[in-house]
């Protein structure tokens, strides 16, 4: 009888685990810790493929540690990764853009070496209008050199110091996009099987690309270094697209893809940009420079940052390699 075939089926625990013997981290107690990731984002997926049915699209009323608006999709979010993280045994702390304070869940004694820092629902002022939101997640280990009871001193390390990093976004497809510092790889959630597939390992980004995200709206509080940038690439010699969802994941998984510029610069309201080091700049610069490309403030390498406070803002410009640069190039 001629027995079905099986397709070959990868998931991101099987893919991390095969660096055995050339990642220290690529253990069995670390696959468990990327398995939290993954199961609470397949249910924070489910939830947001049924919002508009689950009465569960609009805001809470609150406001977070940002001062943001919470919308209620926000808050299923963050606690189903509070939840699916906050038993895996190796993690001693947990951080997340929703949160004021750390979520101490176990002293970083050995078995607490881990750190995972998230966004879990980026983008979400955007639910209401179906457009691809994200959840973005870091991965640190506990610092040696600090005494267990300094949380923040495990917390507040620059980005080269990341374990792991990544993101999902949730669109026509749910993809989620990891490093360990060993290329960048793909995986879609098969619906069908309930499980992340790989689909696509050391993805590269474009070293080029003419397409150039910002939002146009604030140019006049750029420095004038950016606005002489804005100035050049709507030249018909420059040649260039302008695309700006206005959600970081999706823009910057089309940069990935598609290669260009992302940026948020700081304005004359926010001094240091908009987005978040430690959960958004970090774990997305991790990711360009491994697939190739380049993630500055403006004036130095995003994962070279010392961080100062767990919800510090920065500039952010990352994208591609003679992309980035010719952005720099502007702001000398
Ligand atoms: P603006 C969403 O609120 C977010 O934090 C990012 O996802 C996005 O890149 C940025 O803000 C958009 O900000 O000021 O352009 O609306």
């Amino acid at each position: 009888m001629k027995t079905t075939e099986m397709p070959f089926i990868k998931t991101v625990e099987r893919h991390f685990l095969e660096r055995k013997g050339h990642n220290p981290h690529a253990t069995t107690e670390f696959c468990w810790l990327l398995s939290g990731i993954t199961l609470a984002t397949k249910i924070i997926a489910s939830q947001i493929q049924r919002a508009g049915l689950l009465e569960i699209v609009g805001e809470t009323g609150q406001t977070n540690v940002q001062g943001e608006e919470v919308q209620k999709l926000d808050v299923i979010a963050n606690e189903t990764l509070v939840r699916c993280l906050g038993y895996r045994g190796n993690i001693g702390l947990l951080v997340s853009e929703e949160d004021e304070e750390p979520h101490v869940i176990q002293d970083a004694t050995e078995s607490g070496k881990y750190t995972v820092l998230f966004d879990p629902l980026d983008g979400s002022s955007n639910i209401n209008a179906n457009v691809n939101i994200g959840t973005i997640f870091s991965v640190l280990q506990r610092d040696p050199k600090v005494e267990d009871k300094n949380v923040m001193g495990h917390v507040l390390q620059p980005g080269y110091k990341q374990v792991a990093a990544g993101y999902v976004v949730y669109g026509s497809s749910t993809v989620l996009a990891y490093t360990a510092g060993y290329g960048v790889h793909m995986f879609t959630l098969d619906p069908s099987i309930g499980a992340f597939v790989l689909a696509q390992e050391n993805v590269k980004m474009p070293t080029s690309g003419k397409i150039y995200s910002v939002n146009e709206a604030n140019s006049r509080k750029f420095p004038v270094g950016v606005q002489k940038y804005l100035d050049w690439v709507k030249t018909d010699e420059a040649g260039y697209s302008s695309r700006y969802i206005g959600s970081l994941v999706a823009d910057f998984h089309r940069t990935l893809i598609r290669g260009g510029v992302f940026m948020y610069p700081p304005t004359k309201k926010a001094p240091n940009g908009k987005l978040r080091l430690l959960y958004e700049a970090n774990p997305l610069a991790f990711v360009a420079e491994q697939a190739g490309g380049v993630a500055s403030d403006g004036h130095q390498r995003i994962l070279d940052k010392q961080p100062q406070a767990m919800h510090e803002r920065t500039p952010l410009i990352i994208g591609s390699k003679n992309e980035v640069e010719k952005v720099l190039s502007f702001l000398k």
